[in-house]
């Protein structure tokens, strides 16, 4: 399989091959701080919000290395503006880190298995749509169709962070609410940034241009983004998670703690 020559001529530009280049190394040092950090943890749900953490950068490696391969880009030919390059592998991998994150979040929160299924649902859906809209060349009308059925999955994504998994919080202890509080503001206001880095960049209205130079742009747009929404976040919720706090184990909701003097 040859790579075609605009991909090529892509992927050889400085400032664009340094936005993915860059995200390896954060992604490789965090995978193996991660795995570090967790070293003494026993307990097993908190085994299971690290294990599901340290997932994010491992994914995020690959979806990279996939991007300066050039496997994950291709040409796409839309209406009116002509042929123009898509590093379109970032949406379909997006769907295997962004449960993760929701995951982690969620098993921290202390919410039940149908609003972990139900956010991951559809936030798969939101991610396979956005890919939808990143491909789809028949009109300019219908890539921003997918954009929005992309962005109704997301409202219901944004909807159990802000309102459902408040409430299951609310009866865990006070370090656990505000961790969750403080992570749930970064990822909301975070997650935000992707659909408007979608709509201004190359997919989108291309306000930075077309060309090379455009989509070098757009790719930095994700990737600080990605440092906050992955690697921030998973910093933060592991320094935490790393002391096996009582309001997350396990073995702390099996046998609730009873008060000295008590009889
Ligand atoms: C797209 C375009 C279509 C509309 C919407 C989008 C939302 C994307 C989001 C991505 C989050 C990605 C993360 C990746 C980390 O690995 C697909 C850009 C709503 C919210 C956190």
């Amino acid at each position: 399989m040859a790579l075609d020559p605009a991909v090529e001529q892509t992927l050889s530009d400085p400032l664009l091959s340094a936005s993915l280049w860059t995200m390896i190394a954060v992604m490789g040092f965090s995978l193996l701080l991660f795995v570090y950090m967790g070293r003494n943890v026993t307990d097993n749900r908190v085994k299971l919000i690290f294990v599901a953490t340290i997932g994010i950068p491992a994914v995020s490696i690959a979806s990279y290395l996939g991007l300066v391969s050039g496997l994950t880009v291709g040409v796409v030919d839309i209406p009116g503006r002509g042929e123009s390059v898509t590093l379109w592998g970032r949406y379909l991998t997006w769907t295997f880190s962004t449960p993760l994150i929701l995951l982690a979040l969620g098993l921290l929160a202390g919410t039940n298995r149908a609003k972990l299924f139900t956010v991951v649902v559809f936030d798969v859906a939101m991610c396979l749509t956005g890919l939808a809209a990143a491909l789809t060349t028949r009109a300019i009308w219908l890539r921003w169709t997918w954009f929005l059925l992309s962005s109704a999955f997301f409202a219901i994504v944004l909807y159990i962070l802000l309102v459902e998994w408040p409430r299951d919080v609310a009866n865990k202890s006070p370090d656990v609410q505000n961790l969750f509080n403080r992570l749930k503001y970064l990822t909301v206001v975070l997650w935000i940034g992707y659909p408007i880095v979608w709509a201004i960049g190359t997919e989108g209205i291309a306000l930075l241009g077309t060309g090379v130079s455009g989509l070098a742009l757009t790719s930095w747009g994700y990737s600080l983004l990605d440092i906050g929404a992955k690697f921030v976040f998973a910093f933060l919720l592991l320094r935490f998670l790393a002391d096996e706090p009582a309001g997350v184990t396990e073995t702390a909701e099996r046998e609730p703690s009873v008060a000295p003097g008590d009889d």
